[in-house]
């Protein structure tokens, strides 16, 4: 059972580290909660937790039947998504976390924090989470601590991580955490005079997700979202670990990359392993395409899931790139997963699974758009009755960024090596943004500047996984927009000396592509049908790879001809192929005013290789 002490907190005995002890202390006097939970990630403490939230209406059971060890959470109408506009990179200067990211003097910032959680855990429990991104132990392993009053964080952080006791222990006395500062905010709600316990999703209209990239710190008052809420995975495993890999380099002249990727082995007939590292923006489809089906006619091939999310790649020993994910479990988007789109993560969610804002079935079972045909009757996202006739009116059922928390290891084609702590050898990076239009089915970059290029100048329709407008087309270079911890120049440039540095230390780099599964018709339907098909794209990547595919050079790389990919099983026509692999003049002459718009923002910072990469594309292009 986890430790219930009362304030002045005194630490469980196997806590070692003064650091740790102090900071908790510190936290507990700033944020008065009632009591402190020192949490060992135990199954008891896991279940008392849940019986919890249920008792206070953030949790409810689903039928054990049906869906055993699982719950429903339906949050606050306001809080469903990362809340970009509110998320800071507080470093020492502006110039460090350049345009891209929301910037306020840390000085400034610690008083707006400071005086946001001066007493915000009042009348409330803290719950101390301890837990490692990477496998317990492994060297590349990084601990942070997680201080939250929300119970929700504390059981859905149990599948993210590897979360409890043995994150302490692998601190000992002496290692260095990240502290994670974690709110949802005062007892009264919006100036509502409700008491907190009869409010199941405690938030603030008053959000702050805030980095302080120096002292490697985070802290995120008033959402209980997850992205803004859990934060090992976003704010930790991507924000704050970009700038750690950047500042390794400045240590050991090459540094790491903490990138937005999902990490998957491709295995041939013949029984050759590849591994592909592939980005795309929230809500494109990395789980999908994590736990690909390959089609019938591709029967010898499999894919296994080794990360969906994020990716940690540095250099081995041996002259290649390696990958860990630094996750323990999956916080996916539930929309459009069904039996047809993704077995496999509809297996993983056969149990123990927490859904947030999807809807619930009459009898105790999960709903949501995409999964098939509706029931006559449910409980929407918040709480309402729902009949398939509010759907034809447009009422979604299930938020369109309604998510499922499920342990990685329930996965059906979960990697042997996924926990592997060396990581697996990268054979090739996708790069891919949510493009009706312009952008051909994949391409292959010439080198590794090219690929660079074309990963910075990426584009994307926005999507439901943001608070804003969706379907805006932003530039999002390697879907890190919201992710990147520094300046997005210097992070460029980052990648392209990693890869000279490499290159001339005679590493085999991956090869680079850029993919795009989301060209439409003049009806605005998808064309590439995607999900398992996309096995056909894997597999012209990995016999490029091997220097066994065909393909030609165009205006900014190589792509397949229609004869130059497995079609056997798919009726697709080569006027379909046209349709999402041609690569029109006047399209790309806006497109590449859109990759200087995005340069002219980053003035001054973006590399020189790239600026010419540019100019090249344009002489090209007239
Ligand atoms: O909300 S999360 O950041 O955890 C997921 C996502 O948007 O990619
Ligand atoms: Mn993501």
């Amino acid at each position: 059972m986890s430790a219930v002490l009362s304030v002045p907190a005194t630490a469980p005995s196997y806590v070692k580290s003064k650091n740790l002890k102090t900071w908790v202390d510190q936290i507990a006097r700033l944020t008065q909660p009632d009591r402190v939970v020192w949490c060992d990630g135990s199954q008891q403490e896991y279940d008392r937790l849940c019986e919890e939230l249920v008792a206070a209406g953030t949790l409810r059971r689903l039928s054990p039947e049906k869906r055993p060890g699982s719950f429903i959470a339906l949050s606050d109408p306001s809080d469903v998504a990362r809340v970009e506009d509110r998320t800071y990179i507080c470093s020492e200067t502006k110039d460090d976390a350049g345009p891209t990211n929301n910037w306020v003097a840390p000085a400034e910032m610690r008083v707006t924090l400071n005086g946001l959680f001066a007493g915000s855990m009042r009348g409330r429990t803290m719950y101390v989470i301890p837990f490692s991104m990477g496998p317990l132990g492994s060297h590349i392993s990084q601990i942070g601590v997680e201080i939250s009053d929300s119970a929700y964080v504390v059981v859905n952080m149990r599948m993210m991580t590897r979360m409890g006791r043995a994150a302490i222990e692998a601190l000992g006395a002496d290692g260095e955490f990240v502290p994670c500062i974690h709110s949802v905010g005062k007892p009264l709600i919006g100036g509502d005079k409700r008491r907190e316990k009869d409010v199941p999703w405690p938030c603030n209209p008053t959000k702050y997700i805030v980095h302080f990239p120096q002292t490697r710190e985070i802290w995120s008052f008033g959402s209980g979202y997850g992205g803004n809420a859990l934060l090992g995975k976003k704010c930790l495993a991507l924000r704050i670990a970009s700038t750690m890999g950047r500042d390794a380099a400045r240590a050991d002249g090459r540094g790491w990359l903490a990138e937005h990727m999902l990490i998957v082995g491709v295995t041939s007939p013949e029984g050759k392993k590849y591994h592909i590292a592939a980005a795309f923006p929230s809500a494109c489809g990395k789980t999908n395409f994590a736990m690909l089906i390959p089609p019938p006619a591709f029967s010898g091939w499999t894919v296994t899931t080794v990360g969906e999310d994020i990716a940690w790649i540095k250099p081995g020993s041996d002259g290649r790139l390696y990958a860990i994910n630094p996750e323990a479990g999956f916080f996916g988007v539930a929309p459009g997963t069904s039996e047809k789109t993704n077995r496999n993560a509809m297996a993983t969610l056969r149990e123990d699974v927490i859904f947030t804002n999807v809807a619930l079935t009459d009898d105790g079972d999960v709903w949501w758009e995409g999964m098939g045909p509706a029931p006559a009757h449910l409980i929407d996202w918040q709480g309402n009755d729902w009949t398939p006739e509010d759907g034809k009116a447009g009422r979604k059922a299930a938020h369109p960024n309604a998510r499922f928390t499920v342990s990685a290891k329930q996965c059906p084609v979960i990697d042997d090596d996924w926990e592997n702590p060396n990581g697996v050898p990268i054979d090739a990076f996708l790069f891919g943004g949510r493009r009706s239009t312009t952008v051909p089915l994949v391409t292959e970059a010439r080198d590794w500047v090219e690929g660079v290029y074309m990963a910075a100048t990426m584009g994307s329709e926005t999507t439901a996984a943001q608070a804003g407008a969706q379907g805006v087309l932003r530039r999002d270079p390697f879907a890190m927009l919201p992710f990147c911890g520094y300046h997005m120049g210097e992070y460029f440039a980052h990648w392209l000396e990693l890869g000279s540095k490499l290159a001339s230390d005679g590493f085999k780099l991956p090869k680079i592509f850029t993919v795009n599964w989301f060209r439409t018709d003049p009806t605005g339907k998808f064309v590439w049908p995607g999900f398992g098909e996309n096995m056909r794209v894997l597999k012209w990547v990995v016999d490029r790879v091997e220097g066994q595919a065909a393909g030609v050079e165009h205006l900014f790389g190589i792509s397949p001809r229609f004869e130059d990919m497995q079609w056997t099983g798919l009726e697709f026509s080569r006027a379909q192929f046209e349709r999402i692999a041609s690569v029109d003049h006047d399209d790309w002459q806006k497109e590449i005013a859109l990759h200087s718009e995005l340069f002219d923002r980053l003035a001054g910072r973006v590399p020189r290789e790239l600026e010419q990469t540019r100019r090249a594309l344009q002489s090209r292009l007239r």
